[in-house]
């Protein structure tokens, strides 16, 4: 028996070479894996991956239906280049008669300013030296003394007029031009056909006057009026010789 173990044993040991208990039962050695199983059934979806990049754009679609409805105006261009001049007009009918020149004061204010833009122009006023200005008026004399036709063609010869007072600030001017030279002056007045009545140059009758207590009293006869040195006037024949005060 102990034979037949050792035997066995050897035998088994010789086929898979593990060792034996020296019992009376053997136990083999593991067989050959058998051949694989057939595949299991599919596993359960595994979670979502990430996003993917953005795919490359798609071609154009084919023109879409009916065009749109117009839209609203634009702005306004700029304006156009001028036309040609039109042809000029039929004269319009002859307006009312106007005033005397005398009597227009917007025609002598205007007459004022152009004198003096004049005067400013050429430079004059600056080489008249001794000039007296008061408001729109400027006076001035040469210190000569001459009759009355002298004296108003000196004036009108300078550009100006032989000076009369139209105010009592104007009175006062030429007023202290007469002290000055302690002589009397001319002033830029005449008689008219009634004795007493009084004209500017221009003929427009005056309305402001600086008479002496008593003058005029030279009846017709006296056709110039003088001024004094103390600035009241005085008719005076128009003969005599007095001091060229001019206005500009
Ligand atoms: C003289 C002249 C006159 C003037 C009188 C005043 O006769 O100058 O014009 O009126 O004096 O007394
Ligand atoms: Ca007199």
């Amino acid at each position: 028996m102990l034979l037949c173990s050792l035997a066995l044993t050897l035998v088994l040991l010789l086929v898979s070479g593990t060792e034996c208990d020296v019992k009376e039962v053997c136990s083999g050695s593991p067989g050959i894996p058998g051949t694989p199983g057939s595949h299991g059934l599919p596993g359960r979806d595994g979670r979502d991956g990430i996003k993917g990049d953005p795919g490359p754009p798609g071609l154009m679609g084919p023109p879409g239906g009916m065009p749109g409805l117009p839209g609203r105006d634009g702005l306004n261009g700029a304006p156009g280049m001028d036309g040609e001049p039109g042809e000029k007009g039929d004269p319009g009918e002859r307006g009312p008669p106007g005033l005397p020149a005398y009597l227009d004061e917007e025609l002598q204010t205007t007459i004022q300013d152009l004198r003096h833009q004049t005067w400013k122009s050429m430079g004059v006023l600056s080489l008249l030296g001794s000039v007296l200005i008061v408001g729109d008026k400027i006076f001035s004399t040469n210190g000569q003394s001459a009759n009355f036709d002298a004296i108003r063609e000196t004036c009108l010869k300078a550009g100006g007029k032989i000076a009369v007072p139209r105010s009592p600030e104007e009175n006062e001017a030429i007023a202290s031009i007469v002290k000055k030279h302690n002589t009397y002056a001319y002033l830029g007045l005449v008689e008219g056909p009634t004795p007493g009545v009084f004209y500017y140059l221009d003929g427009a009758p005056v309305n402001y006057t600086n008479w002496y207590q008593g003058e005029p009293r030279g009846r017709g006869k006296e056709k110039c009026v003088e001024m004094y040195t103390d600035g009241k006037w005085n008719d005076k024949g128009c003969l005599q010789y007095r001091l060229a005060v001019c206005e500009f």
